[in-house]
């Protein structure tokens, strides 16, 4: 078979978009009706870990196998094998992408550049497990003999929203006595108001980065060490500062003993590397085994993406709906609502993890993409984004494709609290799949005793269009293993569309054009130069800036 390069060229693109000429009027609630065994045949399960309900999309038989053929025509297969392999498919950076390798739990070798990289990977497992323990029961003390139990994660982008995210998604698990927080934006505030609920005796601050150079998590950082020296003296810095990173140079030139430093490797991307030495922060705070359970879960979502055939696999059949709105159904946006407090923060993660891949207009090749590639991704935690962005999901002009994630069991089983939650969200499915027709609104409002006149008025004012996709992950409890199949499932979901539309999905040049520019600029807002050489609007600000800073 010849490879089209341009995918939407293809013979499978093509037949997609015949076909969805075909289905675009088709109802979700007449196919309900109309095949009784729907909601069984359009779900998937992993162990009792996870079930993904995706019967109420816009799909048939027909439409799956379609997309399937598609990703099929792409080779997908091949280049799940090249990712595990360790192939350097981040191709403008020439590295490989192994945030798999750190989920290889059998510990079979991979090798890069002819080396295997698992015992490497394995010394730095030991190394925190033995840290984490160290400091968890006070064996690891703060420079005056207290015990550190305020733990300050200080990164940015990758460096922060994983283990932020994690931290919080796994709260029932934290050892009691012991505080985790977050320091990531640049803005002062997030730092002053950390610090000052803090004690520096039994502050244990955790230096996150990558690259070590990144100026947000250096600022902040000297900030906090200024903050331990004036209150500790310089030595205490050794007992409370570690750092998480690839860049054992500017670690010690920050004035961080590199036996404090816990390594990861250029093949772990950014925000691929909470399962790395980035997730110390969540080790601490839920011990290493529930860690280690985290990589497990992962591990056998890994497996499963590995081998399960794609109409059985649930990144493939996430990630292939997902191409089936955006490039057919010109739909580029979607929600991820968890019903769980627990999970609040898992959209802003999934946003970087979604936007940050796939928001590229450049394919493999070099060339201009002429389709649609990484959606708007937005979300928060259900019920309460019932009473806010809900409106436009069901009644707005643009549709919206949902993500529900549900655990059947709550930490918190609170009287009947958690079986409320659990209606919620499954009415809201029901709601946007089926709809209300005018019909069956005029009827409620006559139930309600409404006039003939006020019924007119009101019946399309109280209607639902209807046939609103959403999907289902449903998880038996937030646990460590549940996570981390959840945030591996999402993650190859992210791989797959990257892989249809041709894209590398392990850059992020747009990010490290903000790091370029605000250096520029930075330095005209603390002088006076008077020969700025920016577009108008820039200059204007920057003098006007200067002046209200005065
Ligand atoms: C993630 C991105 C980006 C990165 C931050 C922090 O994939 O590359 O979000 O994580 O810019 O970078 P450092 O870890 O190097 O400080």
């Amino acid at each position: 078979m010849m490879f089209e390069r341009t995918v939407n060229k293809s013979k499978a693109w093509k037949k997609l978009e015949g076909h969805y000429k075909h289905i675009r009027k088709m109802q979700m609630r007449d196919m309900f009706a109309h095949d009784a065994d729907r909601g069984l045949k359009f779900s998937v399960k992993l162990d009792d870990t996870l079930l993904l309900d995706y019967s109420k999309n816009r799909v048939t038989d027909k439409t799956m196998a379609l997309l399937m053929n598609l990703a099929k025509e792409r080779r997908l297969e091949d280049k799940i094998k090249a990712m595990f392999r360790g192939d350097k498919i981040n191709i403008t950076e020439n590295r490989a992408v192994l945030h798999t390798a750190l989920r290889n739990r059998d510990n079979h070798p991979i090798m890069v550049d002819g080396k295997d990289i698992m015992p490497e990977i394995n010394a730095v497992f030991a190394k925190m497990k033995k840290f984490s323990e160290d400091v968890r029961y006070g064996k690891f003390k703060g420079h005056t003999g207290k015990k550190l139990t305020n733990i300050v994660n200080i990164g940015i982008g990758g460096s922060d929203l994983g283990p932020f995210m994690a931290t919080e998604a796994l709260k029932k698990y934290w050892m009691k006595g012991i505080h985790c927080s977050f320091i990531s934006n640049i803005d002062g505030t997030a730092c002053a108001e950390v610090l000052e609920k803090l004690d520096p005796e039994t502050t244990l601050f955790i230096v996150a980065s990558k690259t070590f150079t990144t100026i947000e998590t250096l600022t902040n950082a000297k900030t906090c060490r200024k903050w331990l020296v004036d209150a500790l003296g310089e030595p205490a810095v050794a007992k409370h500062f570690v750092a998480l990173s690839t860049n054992t140079q500017k670690v010690k030139e920050f004035g961080i003993n590199p036996e404090n430093m816990f390594e990861f490797w250029d093949f772990v991307g950014g925000r691929y590397s909470m399962w790395s030495a980035i997730g110390l922060s969540i080790a601490i705070a839920v011990g290493m085994d529930n860690f280690e359970k985290m990589l497990e879960g992962a591990s056998a979502m890994d497996k499963h993406f590995q081998t399960a055939p794609f109409e059985q696999n649930m990144p493939v059949i996430l990630a292939m709906l997902g191409i089936w709105y955006n490039n057919f159904m010109g739909i580029h946006r979607y929600a991820v609502i968890p019903y769980d407090q627990y999970l609040q923060y898992l959209p802003a993660y999934l946003q970087q993890l979604d936007m940050e891949s796939n928001g590229k207009f450049v394919d493999v090749n070099g060339e201009y993409i002429k389709y649609a590639t990484g959606p708007v991704l937005f979300g928060g935690a259900g019920t309460n984004v019932q009473h806010s962005f809900f409106q436009l999901i069901h009644q707005g002009t643009e549709t919206v494709p949902c993500d529900f994630i549900i655990p059947a069991i709550s930490h918190n089983e609170i009287g009947d609290h958690h079986e409320i939650l659990l209606a919620n969200v499954l009415a809201q499915g029901e709601a946007l799949m089926k709809g209300k027709t005018e019909k069956e609104a005029a009827e409620e409002l006559k139930k309600a005793g409404k006039s003939k006149e006020e019924i007119n008025f009101l019946k399309k004012f109280k209607s639902f269009s209807g046939n609103r996709p959403s999907n289902f992950l449903l998880l038996k409890k937030v646990d460590p293993y549940t996570l981390g199949a959840l945030v591996a499932l999402y993650e190859h979901k992210v791989f797959v569309q990257g892989i249809i539309w041709n894209i590398d999905s392990f850059d992020q040049m747009g990010v490290e054009l903000g790091k370029q520019m605000a250096l520029n600029i930075l330095p005209e807002l603390q002088n006076n130069i008077y020969d700025l050489k920016h577009d108008s609007s820039t200059n204007t600000l920057i003098k006007t800036i200067r002046s209200l800073r005065k």
